[in-house]
Protein backbone atom coordinates (compact mmCIF):
# COMPACT_ATOMS: atom_id res chain seq x y z
CA UNK A 1 0.00 0.00 0.00
CA UNK A 2 2.70 2.56 1.23
CA UNK A 3 4.86 1.40 -1.99
CA UNK A 4 1.50 1.86 -4.28
CA UNK A 5 0.92 5.77 -2.60
CA UNK A 6 5.10 6.24 -3.19
CA UNK A 7 4.83 4.85 -6.70
CA UNK A 8 1.89 7.38 -7.32
CA UNK A 9 3.61 10.46 -5.68
CA UNK A 10 6.66 9.82 -7.60
CA UNK A 11 4.26 9.68 -10.90
CA UNK A 12 2.45 12.59 -10.46
CA UNK A 13 6.02 14.79 -9.24
CA UNK A 14 7.02 13.32 -12.73
CA UNK A 15 4.11 14.49 -14.23
CA UNK A 16 4.35 17.69 -13.02
CA UNK A 17 7.88 18.25 -13.67
CA UNK A 18 7.48 16.61 -17.28
CA UNK A 19 4.54 19.28 -17.66
CA UNK A 20 5.94 22.41 -16.43
CA UNK A 21 9.09 21.55 -18.91
CA UNK A 22 6.59 20.74 -21.55
CA UNK A 23 7.76 17.31 -22.19
CA UNK A 24 5.28 14.89 -20.40
CA UNK A 25 3.73 12.32 -22.42
CA UNK A 26 4.32 10.06 -25.09
CA UNK A 27 5.40 11.06 -28.40
CA UNK A 28 2.84 12.61 -30.33
CA UNK A 29 2.62 12.98 -33.98
CA UNK A 30 2.92 16.25 -35.88
CA UNK A 31 -0.44 17.28 -37.22
CA UNK A 32 -1.93 15.97 -40.61
CA UNK A 33 -0.99 17.91 -43.31
CA UNK A 34 -4.11 20.39 -44.51
CA UNK A 35 -5.20 21.04 -48.46
CA UNK A 36 -2.51 21.15 -50.55
CA UNK A 37 1.03 21.44 -49.39
CA UNK A 38 4.23 22.89 -51.02
CA UNK A 39 7.03 21.08 -53.20
CA UNK A 40 10.35 21.65 -52.21
CA UNK A 41 11.24 24.01 -54.81
CA UNK A 42 8.30 26.48 -53.60
CA UNK A 43 9.37 26.48 -50.44
CA UNK A 44 12.45 27.17 -51.34
CA UNK A 45 10.95 30.06 -53.33
CA UNK A 46 9.01 30.95 -50.19
CA UNK A 47 12.24 32.09 -48.83
CA UNK A 48 13.71 34.41 -51.05
CA UNK A 49 10.21 36.90 -50.63
CA UNK A 50 11.97 39.70 -52.73
CA UNK A 51 14.34 39.97 -55.67
CA UNK A 52 14.88 41.81 -58.61
CA UNK A 53 13.34 41.62 -62.43
CA UNK A 54 15.65 43.22 -65.11
CA UNK A 55 14.07 44.40 -67.88
CA UNK A 56 16.99 45.53 -70.79
CA UNK A 57 17.40 44.60 -74.31
CA UNK A 58 16.71 46.76 -77.72
CA UNK A 59 13.96 48.91 -76.88
CA UNK A 60 15.97 50.49 -73.95
CA UNK A 61 17.75 51.78 -77.05
CA UNK A 62 15.03 52.82 -78.64
CA UNK A 63 12.84 53.53 -76.04
CA UNK A 64 9.96 51.36 -76.50
CA UNK A 65 8.69 49.64 -74.10
CA UNK A 66 7.83 46.79 -76.61
CA UNK A 67 10.28 46.21 -79.69
CA UNK A 68 8.32 45.32 -83.45
CA UNK A 69 10.92 43.13 -83.75
CA UNK A 70 12.56 44.56 -86.83
CA UNK A 71 15.46 46.25 -84.95
CA UNK A 72 18.77 45.71 -85.87
CA UNK A 73 21.27 44.21 -83.50
CA UNK A 74 23.44 47.19 -83.63
CA UNK A 75 21.13 49.53 -81.66
CA UNK A 76 21.88 47.79 -78.88
CA UNK A 77 25.32 49.05 -77.52
CA UNK A 78 25.70 50.05 -73.97
CA UNK A 79 29.04 52.18 -73.14
CA UNK A 80 29.77 50.61 -69.88
CA UNK A 81 27.51 47.74 -68.90
CA UNK A 82 28.29 46.46 -65.35
CA UNK A 83 26.07 43.51 -64.07
CA UNK A 84 28.26 43.61 -60.76
CA UNK A 85 26.32 46.98 -60.23
CA UNK A 86 23.11 45.05 -60.68
CA UNK A 87 23.89 42.33 -58.14
CA UNK A 88 25.52 44.68 -55.93
CA UNK A 89 22.71 46.94 -56.18
CA UNK A 90 20.24 44.16 -55.43
CA UNK A 91 22.07 42.44 -52.42
CA UNK A 92 22.51 45.74 -50.51
CA UNK A 93 18.62 46.36 -51.07
CA UNK A 94 18.17 42.70 -49.74
CA UNK A 95 17.67 41.07 -52.66
CA UNK A 96 18.14 37.47 -52.60
CA UNK A 97 18.10 37.00 -56.75
CA UNK A 98 17.62 38.77 -60.09
CA UNK A 99 15.75 37.23 -62.94
CA UNK A 100 16.70 38.59 -66.60
CA UNK A 101 14.75 39.53 -69.82
CA UNK A 102 17.23 36.73 -72.03
CA UNK A 103 14.70 37.48 -74.29
CA UNK A 104 11.68 40.08 -74.32
CA UNK A 105 8.62 40.33 -77.41
CA UNK A 106 11.10 41.41 -79.95
CA UNK A 107 13.00 38.30 -79.99
CA UNK A 108 16.64 40.05 -79.40
CA UNK A 109 19.13 37.32 -77.14
CA UNK A 110 20.90 38.93 -74.58
CA UNK A 111 23.44 35.84 -75.11
CA UNK A 112 24.78 34.72 -78.18
CA UNK A 113 22.16 31.76 -78.96
CA UNK A 114 23.19 28.73 -81.46
CA UNK A 115 19.80 29.31 -83.00
CA UNK A 116 19.68 33.01 -84.03
CA UNK A 117 21.79 36.04 -85.64
CA UNK A 118 19.65 37.97 -83.79
CA UNK A 119 21.46 38.83 -80.67
CA UNK A 120 24.08 40.32 -79.05
CA UNK A 121 26.88 38.57 -81.17
CA UNK A 122 25.92 40.71 -83.96
CA UNK A 123 25.87 43.78 -81.53
CA UNK A 124 28.14 46.73 -81.70
CA UNK A 125 28.85 45.53 -78.08
CA UNK A 126 32.39 43.95 -76.96
CA UNK A 127 32.81 43.58 -80.52
CA UNK A 128 29.70 41.09 -80.58
CA UNK A 129 31.60 39.19 -78.03
CA UNK A 130 29.30 40.07 -74.71
CA UNK A 131 27.19 37.87 -73.03
CA UNK A 132 24.76 39.47 -71.14
CA UNK A 133 23.47 35.95 -69.54
CA UNK A 134 26.28 34.83 -68.65
CA UNK A 135 27.88 38.44 -66.98
CA UNK A 136 24.85 38.34 -64.82
CA UNK A 137 25.83 34.59 -63.89
CA UNK A 138 29.02 35.81 -62.75
CA UNK A 139 27.90 38.61 -60.72
CA UNK A 140 25.22 36.83 -58.73
CA UNK A 141 27.72 34.19 -58.04
CA UNK A 142 29.76 36.69 -56.62
CA UNK A 143 27.28 38.51 -54.65
CA UNK A 144 25.49 35.19 -53.27
CA UNK A 145 22.33 36.05 -55.04
CA UNK A 146 20.15 33.11 -57.41
CA UNK A 147 19.31 33.57 -61.20
CA UNK A 148 15.82 33.65 -62.93
CA UNK A 149 15.31 34.17 -66.59
CA UNK A 150 12.40 35.30 -68.67
CA UNK A 151 12.12 33.91 -72.24
CA UNK A 152 9.34 35.23 -73.71
CA UNK A 153 7.48 33.11 -75.66
CA UNK A 154 6.04 35.49 -78.22
CA UNK A 155 8.92 36.78 -80.20
CA UNK A 156 7.97 39.25 -83.04
CA UNK A 157 11.12 38.80 -84.96
CA UNK A 158 10.97 34.98 -85.24
CA UNK A 159 9.76 34.45 -89.13
CA UNK A 160 8.51 31.05 -88.08
CA UNK A 161 6.33 32.21 -85.26
CA UNK A 162 2.40 31.13 -85.43
CA UNK A 163 3.65 27.35 -87.20
CA UNK A 164 5.30 24.03 -85.20
CA UNK A 165 8.87 25.38 -86.07
CA UNK A 166 9.18 28.42 -84.02
CA UNK A 167 8.44 25.77 -80.91
CA UNK A 168 11.22 23.91 -81.72
CA UNK A 169 13.40 27.11 -81.56
CA UNK A 170 11.95 28.08 -78.63
CA UNK A 171 12.60 24.96 -76.55
CA UNK A 172 16.23 24.98 -78.34
CA UNK A 173 16.82 28.44 -76.93
CA UNK A 174 15.49 27.58 -73.48
CA UNK A 175 17.28 24.36 -73.41
CA UNK A 176 20.94 26.84 -73.77
CA UNK A 177 19.55 28.68 -70.86
CA UNK A 178 18.69 26.14 -69.20
CA UNK A 179 22.93 24.20 -69.64
CA UNK A 180 24.78 27.07 -69.53
CA UNK A 181 24.59 29.74 -67.17
CA UNK A 182 24.33 27.13 -63.40
CA UNK A 183 21.19 26.63 -61.79
CA UNK A 184 18.56 29.08 -61.88
CA UNK A 185 15.48 29.80 -59.34
CA UNK A 186 12.66 30.37 -61.41
CA UNK A 187 11.58 30.47 -64.96
CA UNK A 188 9.03 32.83 -66.40
CA UNK A 189 7.18 32.80 -68.99
CA UNK A 190 5.21 35.64 -69.82
CA UNK A 191 1.54 35.43 -71.30
CA UNK A 192 1.27 38.91 -73.25
CA UNK A 193 0.88 38.88 -76.71
CA UNK A 194 -0.25 41.35 -79.42
CA UNK A 195 -0.25 39.42 -82.31
CA UNK A 196 1.11 41.90 -84.60
CA UNK A 197 4.93 41.61 -85.75
CA UNK A 198 8.01 41.75 -88.06
CA UNK A 199 8.19 37.80 -88.12
CA UNK A 200 11.21 37.88 -90.42
CA UNK A 201 9.91 40.36 -92.67
CA UNK A 202 6.22 39.11 -93.05
CA UNK A 203 4.89 42.31 -90.76
CA UNK A 204 1.43 41.18 -89.97
CA UNK A 205 -0.93 39.61 -87.48
CA UNK A 206 -0.60 36.14 -86.12
CA UNK A 207 -3.01 34.75 -83.81
CA UNK A 208 -2.50 31.61 -82.31
CA UNK A 209 -3.85 29.47 -80.11
CA UNK A 210 -3.12 30.21 -76.58
CA UNK A 211 -4.26 27.17 -75.02
CA UNK A 212 -2.55 24.62 -77.42
CA UNK A 213 -0.28 26.32 -79.54
CA UNK A 214 2.70 26.85 -76.90
CA UNK A 215 2.58 22.88 -75.73
CA UNK A 216 3.18 24.20 -72.13
CA UNK A 217 3.81 20.53 -70.60
CA UNK A 218 6.31 19.58 -72.42
CA UNK A 219 8.33 23.05 -72.25
CA UNK A 220 8.08 22.46 -68.50
CA UNK A 221 9.23 18.99 -68.56
CA UNK A 222 12.09 20.41 -70.31
CA UNK A 223 13.06 22.52 -67.36
CA UNK A 224 11.97 19.82 -64.44
CA UNK A 225 14.56 17.43 -66.58
CA UNK A 226 17.06 20.17 -66.56
CA UNK A 227 16.47 22.49 -63.45
CA UNK A 228 14.09 20.70 -60.94
CA UNK A 229 14.51 23.24 -58.27
CA UNK A 230 13.77 26.06 -60.66
CA UNK A 231 9.95 27.21 -59.95
CA UNK A 232 7.93 27.16 -63.13
CA UNK A 233 6.08 31.08 -63.35
CA UNK A 234 3.14 31.51 -65.60
CA UNK A 235 -0.49 33.66 -65.45
CA UNK A 236 -1.63 29.88 -64.11
CA UNK A 237 2.07 28.29 -62.47
CA UNK A 238 2.17 25.66 -62.06
CA UNK A 239 4.66 26.50 -59.21
CA UNK A 240 4.08 30.27 -58.67
CA UNK A 241 1.04 32.10 -60.31
CA UNK A 242 1.06 35.79 -61.31
CA UNK A 243 -0.61 37.90 -58.66
CA UNK A 244 -3.29 39.04 -61.37
CA UNK A 245 -2.31 43.18 -61.36
CA UNK A 246 1.28 44.84 -62.29
CA UNK A 247 1.21 47.23 -59.59
CA UNK A 248 3.07 44.84 -56.95
CA UNK A 249 -0.33 44.66 -54.63
CA UNK A 250 -1.28 40.81 -53.93
CA UNK A 251 -5.17 40.71 -52.38
CA UNK A 252 -5.97 40.61 -48.84
CA UNK A 253 -6.53 37.85 -48.18
CA UNK A 254 -3.87 36.34 -50.97
CA UNK A 255 -4.43 32.89 -50.56
CA UNK A 256 -1.24 29.94 -51.53
CA UNK A 257 -3.88 27.76 -53.44
CA UNK A 258 -5.47 27.71 -56.51
CA UNK A 259 -7.81 25.67 -58.95
CA UNK A 260 -4.96 25.22 -61.28
CA UNK A 261 -6.81 23.61 -63.50
CA UNK A 262 -9.39 26.47 -64.21
CA UNK A 263 -6.23 28.86 -65.79
CA UNK A 264 -3.66 28.63 -68.86
CA UNK A 265 -0.80 30.99 -69.54
CA UNK A 266 -1.70 34.11 -71.55
CA UNK A 267 -5.85 33.52 -71.20
CA UNK A 268 -6.43 35.35 -67.74
CA UNK A 269 -10.41 35.48 -67.56
CA UNK A 270 -10.87 36.41 -63.74
CA UNK A 271 -7.40 38.34 -62.82
CA UNK A 272 -9.26 39.16 -59.15
CA UNK A 273 -9.01 35.23 -58.32
CA UNK A 274 -4.99 35.15 -59.20
CA UNK A 275 -5.09 38.21 -56.50
CA UNK A 276 -6.64 36.71 -53.68
CA UNK A 277 -6.17 32.93 -54.90
CA UNK A 278 -8.75 30.19 -53.73
CA UNK A 279 -9.75 28.39 -50.91
CA UNK A 280 -10.09 26.00 -51.22
CA UNK A 281 -7.49 24.78 -54.18
CA UNK A 282 -6.54 22.18 -55.86
CA UNK A 283 -2.85 23.21 -55.64
CA UNK A 284 -0.04 25.18 -53.90
CA UNK A 285 0.40 27.89 -56.14
CA UNK A 286 1.41 31.13 -54.59
CA UNK A 287 1.69 34.57 -56.16
CA UNK A 288 4.33 36.96 -57.14
CA UNK A 289 3.92 40.05 -57.28
CA UNK A 290 5.50 42.08 -60.22
CA UNK A 291 6.25 45.79 -60.28
CA UNK A 292 8.56 48.31 -61.59
CA UNK A 293 10.50 50.89 -59.86
CA UNK A 294 9.35 53.20 -62.26
CA UNK A 295 6.13 53.36 -64.93
CA UNK A 296 7.83 51.65 -67.74
CA UNK A 297 9.22 48.32 -67.46
CA UNK A 298 12.38 49.19 -69.52
CA UNK A 299 14.53 52.65 -68.78
CA UNK A 300 13.36 55.53 -70.29
CA UNK A 301 15.51 58.78 -69.67
CA UNK A 302 11.81 60.60 -69.56
CA UNK A 303 11.03 58.80 -66.56
CA UNK A 304 13.81 59.62 -64.32
CA UNK A 305 12.06 61.80 -62.14
CA UNK A 306 9.49 59.30 -61.35
CA UNK A 307 11.19 56.61 -59.56
CA UNK A 308 9.22 54.95 -56.79
CA UNK A 309 10.06 56.71 -53.57
CA UNK A 310 11.46 54.98 -50.51
CA UNK A 311 8.37 54.96 -49.19
CA UNK A 312 6.59 53.96 -52.26
CA UNK A 313 9.07 51.16 -51.97
CA UNK A 314 7.86 50.30 -48.11
CA UNK A 315 3.83 50.36 -48.78
CA UNK A 316 4.32 48.05 -51.91
CA UNK A 317 6.28 45.66 -49.72
CA UNK A 318 4.05 45.36 -47.02
CA UNK A 319 1.43 45.09 -49.76
CA UNK A 320 2.92 41.54 -51.29
CA UNK A 321 5.65 39.81 -49.01
CA UNK A 322 3.34 40.83 -46.16
CA UNK A 323 0.64 39.09 -47.66
CA UNK A 324 1.96 36.21 -48.20
CA UNK A 325 2.89 36.59 -51.96
CA UNK A 326 6.41 37.43 -53.15
CA UNK A 327 7.69 41.02 -54.13
CA UNK A 328 9.35 41.21 -57.63
CA UNK A 329 10.80 44.61 -58.21
CA UNK A 330 12.00 46.14 -61.39
CA UNK A 331 15.09 47.59 -61.77
CA UNK A 332 15.86 48.56 -65.29
CA UNK A 333 19.81 49.14 -66.89
CA UNK A 334 19.78 51.95 -68.58
CA UNK A 335 21.92 52.97 -71.61
CA UNK A 336 24.92 52.85 -70.16
CA UNK A 337 23.80 49.53 -68.89
CA UNK A 338 24.00 50.63 -65.68
CA UNK A 339 20.62 51.18 -62.65
CA UNK A 340 20.32 54.57 -62.56
CA UNK A 341 21.30 56.77 -59.71
CA UNK A 342 18.06 57.84 -58.90
CA UNK A 343 16.76 53.85 -58.68
CA UNK A 344 19.88 53.32 -56.71
CA UNK A 345 19.02 55.92 -54.35
CA UNK A 346 15.18 55.13 -53.67
CA UNK A 347 16.31 51.08 -53.13
CA UNK A 348 19.16 52.70 -50.61
CA UNK A 349 16.19 54.12 -48.71
CA UNK A 350 13.60 51.44 -49.16
CA UNK A 351 16.28 49.11 -47.23
CA UNK A 352 17.25 51.44 -44.55
CA UNK A 353 13.79 51.44 -43.28
CA UNK A 354 13.22 47.47 -44.24
CA UNK A 355 16.60 46.29 -42.08
CA UNK A 356 15.78 49.53 -39.22
CA UNK A 357 12.15 47.22 -38.68
CA UNK A 358 13.03 43.55 -38.79
CA UNK A 359 16.55 43.29 -37.58
CA UNK A 360 14.83 43.82 -33.31
CA UNK A 361 12.35 41.21 -32.53
CA UNK A 362 11.07 42.51 -29.70
CA UNK A 363 9.02 39.03 -29.43
CA UNK A 364 12.28 37.32 -28.48
CA UNK A 365 12.81 38.36 -24.85
CA UNK A 366 9.13 37.50 -24.30
CA UNK A 367 7.75 34.72 -21.93
CA UNK A 368 5.43 32.95 -24.27
CA UNK A 369 2.27 31.10 -23.05
CA UNK A 370 -0.26 28.95 -24.92
CA UNK A 371 -3.33 27.80 -24.14
CA UNK A 372 -2.56 24.32 -25.19
CA UNK A 373 0.39 22.96 -26.66
CA UNK A 374 -0.11 20.12 -28.85
CA UNK A 375 0.86 16.58 -26.47
CA UNK A 376 2.31 18.99 -24.11
CA UNK A 377 5.52 18.30 -26.70
CA UNK A 378 8.26 20.55 -26.55
CA UNK A 379 8.20 19.82 -30.47
CA UNK A 380 5.58 22.30 -30.82
CA UNK A 381 6.04 24.35 -27.58
CA UNK A 382 4.80 28.00 -27.66
CA UNK A 383 8.70 28.60 -28.00
CA UNK A 384 8.83 27.94 -31.09
CA UNK A 385 7.13 30.70 -31.84
CA UNK A 386 10.45 33.10 -30.93
CA UNK A 387 13.19 31.20 -31.87
CA UNK A 388 13.50 32.99 -35.10
CA UNK A 389 13.09 29.42 -37.32
CA UNK A 390 11.22 28.74 -39.74
CA UNK A 391 11.33 24.97 -39.37
CA UNK A 392 10.24 24.99 -35.53
CA UNK A 393 6.43 25.74 -34.64
CA UNK A 394 3.74 25.99 -32.12
CA UNK A 395 0.54 23.52 -32.40
CA UNK A 396 -2.16 22.41 -30.48
CA UNK A 397 -4.25 19.19 -30.19
CA UNK A 398 -6.47 18.43 -33.39
CA UNK A 399 -9.28 19.37 -31.71
CA UNK A 400 -8.19 22.91 -30.47
CA UNK A 401 -8.59 24.62 -33.47
CA UNK A 402 -9.16 28.07 -31.66
CA UNK A 403 -6.40 28.17 -29.46
CA UNK A 404 -4.12 31.57 -28.22
CA UNK A 405 -0.78 32.66 -27.13
CA UNK A 406 0.17 35.25 -24.86
CA UNK A 407 3.87 37.08 -25.22
CA UNK A 408 4.33 38.29 -21.69
CA UNK A 409 7.26 41.02 -20.81
CA UNK A 410 9.03 42.48 -17.53
CA UNK A 411 8.31 45.61 -19.27
CA UNK A 412 6.00 47.42 -21.67
CA UNK A 413 7.07 46.85 -24.99
CA UNK A 414 6.58 49.39 -27.63
CA UNK A 415 5.75 48.07 -31.49
CA UNK A 416 3.85 49.13 -34.50
CA UNK A 417 4.76 46.07 -37.15
CA UNK A 418 3.71 42.30 -36.07
CA UNK A 419 5.12 39.46 -38.51
CA UNK A 420 3.49 35.85 -38.47
CA UNK A 421 4.50 32.74 -40.35
CA UNK A 422 2.73 29.18 -40.59
CA UNK A 423 4.79 26.41 -41.25
CA UNK A 424 4.51 25.87 -44.51
CA UNK A 425 4.98 21.94 -44.62
CA UNK A 426 1.58 21.46 -43.30
CA UNK A 427 -0.70 23.59 -45.70
CA UNK A 428 -2.42 27.29 -45.23
CA UNK A 429 -4.69 26.32 -41.85
CA UNK A 430 -5.17 29.90 -40.31
CA UNK A 431 -8.65 31.10 -41.96
CA UNK A 432 -8.71 34.35 -39.40
CA UNK A 433 -6.88 35.39 -36.40
CA UNK A 434 -6.74 38.74 -34.23
CA UNK A 435 -4.46 40.18 -31.95
CA UNK A 436 -4.80 42.12 -28.92
CA UNK A 437 -2.86 44.01 -26.17
CA UNK A 438 -3.80 44.11 -22.68
CA UNK A 439 -4.72 47.31 -21.46
CA UNK A 440 -5.60 49.23 -18.26
CA UNK A 441 -6.83 45.50 -16.89
CA UNK A 442 -8.31 44.11 -19.87
CA UNK A 443 -7.65 43.13 -23.37
CA UNK A 444 -8.06 45.27 -26.58
CA UNK A 445 -8.01 44.13 -29.91
CA UNK A 446 -5.78 46.18 -32.05
CA UNK A 447 -5.58 44.04 -35.38
CA UNK A 448 -7.58 40.95 -37.13
CA UNK A 449 -6.66 39.06 -40.46
CA UNK A 450 -7.93 36.42 -42.76
CA UNK A 451 -5.12 34.11 -43.83
CA UNK A 452 -1.37 33.86 -42.16
CA UNK A 453 0.44 31.65 -45.16
CA UNK A 454 4.53 32.17 -45.42
CA UNK A 455 4.17 36.11 -44.19
CA UNK A 456 1.48 37.73 -42.71
CA UNK A 457 2.62 41.99 -41.85
CA UNK A 458 0.32 44.03 -39.85
CA UNK A 459 1.63 47.77 -39.41
CA UNK A 460 -0.66 50.07 -37.43
CA UNK A 461 -0.13 53.22 -34.29
CA UNK A 462 2.21 52.55 -31.90
CA UNK A 463 0.94 49.94 -29.33
CA UNK A 464 2.54 49.63 -25.75
CA UNK A 465 1.61 46.98 -23.55
CA UNK A 466 3.27 44.43 -21.14
CA UNK A 467 0.94 41.42 -22.92
CA UNK A 468 0.16 40.60 -26.42
CA UNK A 469 -2.08 38.26 -27.56
CA UNK A 470 -3.15 36.09 -30.72
CA UNK A 471 -6.13 34.71 -30.52
CA UNK A 472 -6.65 32.26 -34.20
CA UNK A 473 -10.36 32.99 -34.25
CA UNK A 474 -10.90 30.12 -37.63
CA UNK A 475 -9.34 26.93 -38.82
CA UNK A 476 -10.34 24.06 -39.80
CA UNK A 477 -7.61 21.94 -38.17
CA UNK A 478 -5.45 23.13 -35.07
CA UNK A 479 -2.98 25.69 -36.14
CA UNK A 480 1.02 25.14 -37.10
CA UNK A 481 2.31 28.64 -36.75
CA UNK A 482 6.24 29.11 -36.92
CA UNK A 483 6.57 32.78 -35.81
CA UNK A 484 4.97 35.48 -33.86
CA UNK A 485 7.50 38.70 -33.55
CA UNK A 486 7.58 42.50 -32.63
CA UNK A 487 9.20 45.35 -34.80
CA UNK A 488 9.55 48.86 -34.55
CA UNK A 489 9.87 50.72 -37.57
CA UNK A 490 11.35 53.98 -37.05
CA UNK A 491 9.32 57.28 -36.88
CA UNK A 492 12.43 58.85 -38.97
CA UNK A 493 11.84 57.11 -41.66
CA UNK A 494 12.35 58.77 -45.39
CA UNK A 495 9.58 59.40 -47.06
C1 LIG B 1 4.22 41.83 -69.51
C2 LIG B 1 5.05 42.26 -70.72
O1 LIG B 1 4.25 42.54 -71.84
C3 LIG B 1 5.81 43.48 -70.24
O2 LIG B 1 6.56 44.06 -71.28
C4 LIG B 1 6.71 43.06 -69.09
O3 LIG B 1 7.69 42.15 -69.56
C5 LIG B 1 5.87 42.45 -67.97
C6 LIG B 1 6.69 41.93 -66.84
O4 LIG B 1 5.08 41.41 -68.47
O5 LIG B 1 3.32 40.85 -69.77
CA1 LIG C 1 9.93 28.98 -35.10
Amino acid sequence: MICIRKACFLMGAFLLLAEIAGAAGPAVAPPAPFGPIPSERQQKWHEMEFYGFLHFTVNTFTDKEWGYGDESPSVFHPSRLDAGQWARTAREAGMKGLILTAKHHDGFCLWPSRFTEHSVKNSAWLDGRGDVVRALAEACAREGLKMGLYLSPWDRNHRDYGRPEYIRYYRSQLQELLEQYGPLFEVWFDGANGGDGYYGGAREKRIIDRRTYYDWNTTWDLVRRLQPLACLFSDGGPDVRWVGNERGIAGDPCWATLNRAEFFPGEVADTKVLTRGQRPGTDWLPAECDVSIRPGWFYHASEDARVKTPQQLVDLYYQSVGRGASFLLNLPPDRRGLLHENDVRSLQGFQKIISATFTRNLASQARVKASGVRGRDRRFAAANLVDDRRDTYWSTDDRTTRPEVVLEFKHPVEFNVVRLREYLPLGQRVEEFALDAWQEGSWHEFARGTGIGNCRLWKGSKVVARRIRLRITRAPVCPAISEFSLFTEPADSPR
